[in-house]
């Protein structure tokens, strides 16, 4: 076995993974791989050994190319594995610059929920992110400014667009130059629309209008990695119903909602979870209508989540703190 090192420019990259086979492009060919047995020995968190994104080893083995190894990687998009209770991981793409969230403002109608939880997700694993509106043609004015002066408030990048009527393009493409992005959002939001309207040699299958948004049929069913003729690449995902973020301590889901973070240094304990705690400063913003309820809504939902699965530690007393002596 090949002693692993960290990955060059020109290692072997995978480009595209489903259930079944790997595509990896090698001296600048597209070529499938197989998985090694031997990756899936060493029994880990991980649902998948093998994420769009990573440098691998490859050996060839008759007519075709095995992969034997993967190169460590300089950061991972992960989530919680759907539908199983066991606390696994399913990485969703390696090596990146940065996640593209896209969102629809039309139809289907804007999730604070799924955005939140993604944008948690990538703060924890410390990858920068960008917060997409598309199908602004079908936005009410209204709403669409109070979403975004949400999410500049939480110090997000947010774009508009509308893939359809070749809105935004310009600020998009701007944004994904020259770097790594996944865009990733709910099935419908109009991802591989944007990558068309982005690259029209692309031609990415779009769901068509006709099916019902409610059918849950994924048109993309696995992740794939596009190079853009402008320089840098974009990972089309298949759409997610569900967002479960893995491995983020329930204490310190705050500290991924930047606006609360910021809001939470005014709070009587430093450790303070915005729940009940007495003097709390992100309770007294949300009274005051300074902090968007949609936003405190998202950080309780998922407190609760990673409570379920790592343990109530936010009903701790707090460490610190006048009181905590005489509250033993
Ligand atoms: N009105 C409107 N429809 C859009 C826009 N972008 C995508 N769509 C439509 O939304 C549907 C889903 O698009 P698709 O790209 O397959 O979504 P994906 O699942 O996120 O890749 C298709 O019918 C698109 O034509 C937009 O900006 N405005
Ligand atoms: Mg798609
Ligand atoms: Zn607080």
């Amino acid at each position: 076995m090949p002693e692993i090192q960290d990955p060059q420019q020109d290692d072997p990259l995978v480009v595209r993974v489903d259930a079944r086979q790997c595509e990896v492009m090698v001296d600048g060919q597209i070529r499938p791989a197989r998985l090694r047995g031997r990756l899936f020995e060493n029994r880990s968190a991980d649902k998948n050994p093998v994420a769009v994104g990573d440098h691998v080893v490859l050996s060839q083995e008759e007519h075709e190319l095995a992969i034997d190894a993967v190169l460590p990687r300089r950061n991972l998009f992960a989530r919680r594995v759907a539908g199983d209770d066991a606390d696994r991981r399913q990485i969703l793409a390696a090596n990146v610059d940065q996640v593209v969230v896209v969102n629809s403002v039309g139809l289907p109608p804007f999730s604070s929920i799924v955005a939140d939880r993604i944008l948690a997700t990538c703060s924890f694993a410390e990858i920068p992110s960008v917060l997409v509106l598309n199908k602004i043609d079908q936005a009410k004015k209204r709403k669409l400014e109070k979403i975004q002066a949400s999410y500049r408030q939480a110090g997000c990048t947010v774009l508009l667009t509308s893939a359809t009527e070749q809105l935004g393009m310009d600020e998009l493409l701007s944004a994904l130059r020259g770097k790594v992005s996944v865009l990733y959002g709910l099935s419908g939001v109009g991802k591989s629309t944007l990558m068309n309207a982005l690259d029209s040699s692309l031609r990415l299958e779009v769901r068509e209008a006709s099916h019902s948004l409610q059918s849950g049929r994924h048109t993309t069913t696995f992740s794939r990695w596009y190079p853009l003729a402008e320089g840098g690449a974009v990972i089309d995902t298949p759409g997610v119903r569900k967002f479960r973020p893995y491995g983020i301590p329930p204490h310190e889901l705050r500290l991924h909602f930047p606006e609360l973070r910021a809001l939470g240094t005014a709070c009587r304990f430093p450790a303070c979870m915005h729940r009940d705690e007495p003097d709390c400063a992100v309770l007294s913003a949300l009274e005051q209508k300074q902090l968007p309820a949609s936003r405190y809504r998202s950080y309780l939902e998922l407190l609760e989540e990673l409570e379920g699965v790592y343990g109530g530690t936010g009903r701790q007393e707090p460490k610190s703190g006048p009181d905590h002596k005489a509250r033993r």
